[in-house]
């Protein structure tokens, strides 16, 4: 301790000056970017200016990522679709309660902008009329198929009928046998970027049943409706990787084990993704155990050494901004959060969830020539900061 402290030489007047003016004088909303302005300025009209701040704002009004809750798909591009299916999870479940959760979390968090690796935003609410469906009720059915069938019978009207483009929140990996089947119905095979630590090509011969969370895709492949030579997974390690990796190789789907991905550079790896899926319509399918157990271990089927969240997210970032790659729909499944005390693997989910939903809104856009900003119905009340 000494008395003759040297100090560094103060801030210079003007500058001083400069600060004091912005304390008493600027609001968070001077100086930001233009089209981040205009859009919070348009949901602010709508009586909604807390739908991007957190506030005392009661988000029981709002439905995943703040969308609005509707079922008015005819007056929608995106429709986030919950299907809290379970019954065919292997181990520990609650996956039903999956979509609830991500919606919850969602909201927790997220506001309605999402900042880029390229220093742009991401403003899905203005690009496209994205609604959140709410979950497809299956409550009393008590038989898989009869869940499944009734979870066709509204993406029937969901995207063969009004033509939206479906995010579907799992529920164990079953739900995307109904999104690959209406999406492949209305646009021909589907690609598939899928990420998972197991390859899901089960086939009947396998195991006699219509549908579970092991062959939503070979079914999709036997129908047409899903083109394996236009699909890659990454991820798989563990359990069942020799034996199903048979039908990996006979089916012609493009596989990298987790410890390949981690060695692979996410630029790399998007070539790769770009090179197999080409440009005709592709589907995303993102399964949580997919991740690596410090991501995820709020799942069914935990593999340890898996896949890194942020690289993930490097991939999907570079696969989008080679502009290549036509997306049509989306999902993530797998979540269970009765396993997950902390809420963390769920805002990871809900955070995946919420950067792929902004791509497909910017492929919405690009599909539909124009842009299309979402409204929201409800009265939120005035909410000011
Ligand atoms: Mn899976």
């Amino acid at each position: 301790m000494t008395d003759n402290v040297e100090k560094h030489p103060p801030i210079p007047e003007e500058r001083l000056k400069k600060y004091q003016d912005l304390w008493n004088n600027s609001r968070s909303s001077d100086g930001i970017d233009p089209d981040v302005a205009r859009h919070l300025s348009r949901v602010k009209a709508l009586h909604g200016q807390g739908i991007e701040f957190l506030s005392g704002l009661n988000k029981e009004y709002l439905g995943a990522f703040m969308a609005p809750f509707s079922r008015e798909v005819e007056d929608a591009d995106i429709a986030v679709v919950g299907l809290p299916f379970e019954k065919s999870a292997p181990m520990n479940a609650s996956h039903k309660f999956g979509p609830k959760m991500i919606r919850e979390l969602s909201k927790n968090f997220m506001g309605t902008t999402e900042p880029r690796p390229d220093g742009k935003f991401d403003i899905p609410f203005d690009w496209a009329r994205i609604i959140d469906y709410g979950n497809v009720d299956t409550y009393g059915q008590y038989n898989l198929s009869d869940e499944v069938e009734t979870a066709i019978s509204h993406f029937e009207k969901i995207v063969g009928e009004a033509g939206c483009s479906p995010f579907t929140l799992g529920g164990d990996h079953t739900v995307s046998y109904v999104p690959i089947n209406a999406l492949g119905k209305r646009w021909g095979p589907l690609g598939c970027i899928h990420f998972d630590g197991h390859y899901d090509l089960v086939t009947y011969a396998d195991f006699p049943y219509p549908y579970h969370s092991g062959n939503q895709f070979t079914n999709n492949m036997q129908q047409g409706y899903l083109d394996p030579e236009r699909m890659i997974t990454m991820g798989v390690r563990g359990r069942m990787t020799a034996l199903v990796g048979g039908h990996a190789k006979n089916f012609g789907v493009t596989v990298k084990y987790a410890d390949q991905c981690r060695h692979t550079p996410p630029k790399e790896m998007a070539e790769e993704i770009i090179a197999v899926v080409g440009d005709g319509p592709t589907y995303i399918s993102f399964d949580v155990d997919g991740l690596d157990p410090i991501y995820n271990s709020a799942s069914s089927a935990v593999e340890p050494f898996g896949l890194d969240a942020n690289w993930c997210w490097d991939v999907l970032w570079h696969v989008r901004k080679s502009g290549k790659v036509n997306l049509v729909g989306a999902d993530v499944v797998e979540y269970a959060p009765y396993l997950d005390a902390s809420n963390t693997f769920g805002y990871v989910a809900a955070g995946i969830a919420w950067k792929i939903l902004c791509w497909l809104a910017d492929e919405e856009r690009r599909r539909n020539g124009e842009e299309r900003p979402t409204v929201w119905p409800q009265a939120f009340g005035n909410v000011t900061l």
